[in-house]
């Protein structure tokens, strides 16, 4: 440790940090992703990790998760309390090294066995040299400690300023606005999707959220407990509410294989789709991996064996192959990697090659058991996968036309698509609008040069409750597979996609801003989600946003997207403006439609996103499903949108 003193009294080590912070706030996206609403997010998963490790430590089960009225964050835990006293190397209090050295997080302790971590698994350094204040405290030896920074830099050496009986760490946080350029607001339902989510797979911690800027009709501040005793068993229970079980119980395990410790939950219900999620170090991995391989493994083995051992097969003319022993299942795996390998475009697909037969031999070991000891649920399942094998012999010709069509460029495109005349797909956009009349609007409105239009007849189906052959064989969903020019993959895989051959980078859902275009736009979220999720998870879907009110006054006219900026109108127009609301985008005109809606320069369209796999399965089973006033509630809230420019 060099304590060699440069003009501002800095020593070499701290000036080190100083840089590291400083590059944090040079280059935010590369330590948290983005700094958008979901780079503003990832603060708060980051510091409640550093909880979570405590907690998955033994030291701590309480933690609670704070929005205050100036969307400042705190988070407290009960834990040991981050140490506060010199750290040898460094010379200065260990507290004061967590919260400003890049990639030091709780190294210095040999014991603790890392295990969480957010995205970016960066530490709360990188909270600390992203917020514009933050203030650490510590209960530990008898004291409260405190320190502060401004937007990473110390404000002053830890200090003593009271007694304490307990122990833990509280840590306040206000975002910096000159990172967090685009919104500073925390999103209620994000921060308690994933508390939930946490709470799940990490039983018997509490997790409270509570949020300070808004109250109940009790007139106390909107929060929830987060708790869970079973884990992953409740978490499936949770995911899989909406749907009807084939099976009355959750089948899960839980144990150690080859020193890595996994944990896996899965239930059958009666719909077609498969929902698999997994989870490593208690990031959800999006793109899969071994752990995943690990589990289709093992579930195809053991079924397959028991299958074949019960005579239930022999007179199935044609063989069955992996996908049918997932339709209707839904699954959780988690594991916890000392040493995770993150791989992909999204870096969450996990590449540790000795993953796969640990969670292969721990699912195929849970299975064996519980169809041994539950043969009328084990006969069930069976049933369930025979009759998948046949729907998928009948899918097959169905996709294969569709295939056929697809694979013919330029003359198999669909009769009502207009296409546009730039040959690069990046440049290129298509519209996706209800109805032919609001597509006939939108055809005279657009740019040709890079907008096409395809018209969509009504409703369409609703594929959370279609058999894949009845998806296939529909015109309006081969319509959208032609125009967008997407081959599906070969039957062993049959949800695959090829994105090679995307004719536009941009496919842009317009419908009318009333609950039937919700509706309408929910159906067709629902088939990309199920049957095209890539195109959603590589950021290509869209939501147009008509507005809602022309506000006119003379010779003056402007938009309004919702009843505040149309009351702001009224008010800066004065006396006797006139209110137009729209019911339909058929109610405009080309060049209104143009104005407000597709010209780049002008219109706002939201991006589709998946942040929490889980919950967009949730959803979507809601949405979808036949309880209807969940998705009335859904629909008016519009919760899976990010909002973000275009
Ligand atoms: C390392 C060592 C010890 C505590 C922690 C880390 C710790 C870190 C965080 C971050 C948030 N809450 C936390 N709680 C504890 C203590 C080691 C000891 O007491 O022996």
């Amino acid at each position: 440790m060099s304590e060699e003193l440069n003009k501002k009294g800095y020593s070499a080590d701290s000036i080190q940090a100083l840089e590291g912070m400083e590059h944090v706030r040079m280059r935010p996206s590369m330590y948290i992703g983005d700094v958008g609403v979901r780079g503003l997010h990832h603060l708060v998963y980051e510091v409640v990790d550093n909880s979570i490790d405590e907690a998955l430590a033994g030291h701590c089960d309480t933690i609670t998760v704070t929005i205050n009225e100036d969307n400042s964050i705190t988070v407290t835990d009960n834990g040991r309390g981050i140490p506060v006293g010199m750290h040898k190397k460094e010379g200065v209090s260990a507290l004061e090294v967590v919260m400003t050295k890049i990639g030091a997080g709780g190294k210095f302790d040999k014991d603790s066995y890392k295990v969480s971590g957010g995205l970016h698994g960066v530490g709360v350094s990188c909270v600390n040299a992203l917020s514009e204040h933050l203030k650490a405290t510590v209960h530990r030896e008898g004291k409260i400690w405190e320190q502060e920074y401004e937007r990473g830099k110390t404000q002053y050496p830890v200090k003593a300023i009271g007694n304490a009986t307990d122990t833990g760490t509280i840590v306040t946080f206000k975002p910096d606005a000159e990172i967090f350029q685009q919104t500073r607001e925390y999103n209620y339902d994000t921060l308690a999707s994933r508390m939930r989510e946490l709470a799940y797979l990490n039983k018997g911690i509490t997790i409270t959220l509570t949020d300070k800027r808004n109250k109940d009709e009790k007139g106390e501040f909107v929060g929830e407990t987060f708790h869970s005793e079973e884990g992953l068993k409740e978490f499936i229970k949770f995911l899989d509410g909406n749907r009807e079980p084939l099976i009355a119980e959750v089948i899960a395990m839980e144990g150690e294989k080859n020193g890595i410790p996994v944990e896996v939950a899965m239930v059958y219900n009666t719909s077609f789709n498969e929902n698999l999620h997994s989870y490593v170090n208690n990031i959800n991995t999006h793109e899969g991996g071994t752990h995943l391989s690990g589990f289709r493994r093992g579930l195809t083995n053991t079924l397959k064996k028991y299958a074949d051992g019960s005579g239930m097969l022999d007179k199935l003319k044609f063989e069955i192959s992996g996908d049918d022993f997932r339709e209707g299942l839904t699954a959780i795996v988690s594991v916890k990697v000392a040493e995770p390998q993150f791989e992909g475009q999204t870096k969450t697909k996990l590449g540790n090659r000795e993953v796969t037969a640990a969670v292969s031999q721990a699912v195929s070991q849970m299975l064996e058991d519980y169809l041994e000891e539950h043969p009328n649920d084990a006969k069930t399942i069976v049933q369930k996968v025979i009759l998948a094998a046949q729907a998928r012999h009948a899918a097959r010709k169905a996709r294969e036309m569709v295939q056929r069509k697809t694979v013919m460029s330029g003359g198999g495109l669909p009769g009502k698509l207009s296409d546009c005349s730039e040959q690069d797909p990046e440049k290129c956009e298509v519209f996706l609008v209800e109805g032919d009349s609001a597509g006939g609007t939108a055809k005279q409105g657009r740019d040709r040069n890079f907008q096409a239009i395809l018209p969509l007849r009504g409703k369409i189906l609703n594929v959370e409750k279609a058999m894949q052959h009845k998806v296939f064989e529909n015109e309006e969903i081969r319509n959208i597979f032609t125009a967008l020019g997407v081959t599906i993959g070969t039957e062993e895989d049959s949800k695959a996609l090829n994105l090679e051959k995307l004719r536009y980078h941009k496919i842009v859902i317009m419908c009318d801003a009333d609950v039937d275009g919700s509706h309408i736009s929910t159906l067709i979220l629902t088939f990309f989600f199920r049957y095209m999720k890539e195109l959603i998870e590589n950021g290509h879907v869209y939501i147009a946003t008509p507005p809602l009110y022309l506000v006119k006054k003379g010779s003056k006219k402007s938009y309004a997207w919702d009843d505040k900026e149309r009351d702001a109108l009224v008010e800066q127009f004065g006396g006797g403006a006139g209110i137009q609301r729209y019911k339909g985008l058929g109610e405009m005109n080309a060049e209104q439609l143009w104005d407000t809606t597709m010209n780049p320069e002008f219109r706002t369209l939201r991006q589709v996103t998946i942040e929490n796999g889980g919950e967009a399965d949730r959803i979507f089973s809601m949405l979808m499903g036949d309880d209807v006033p969940p998705r009335r509630e859904f629909i008016e809230k519009n919760a899976i949108y990010a909002n973000i420019d275009a």
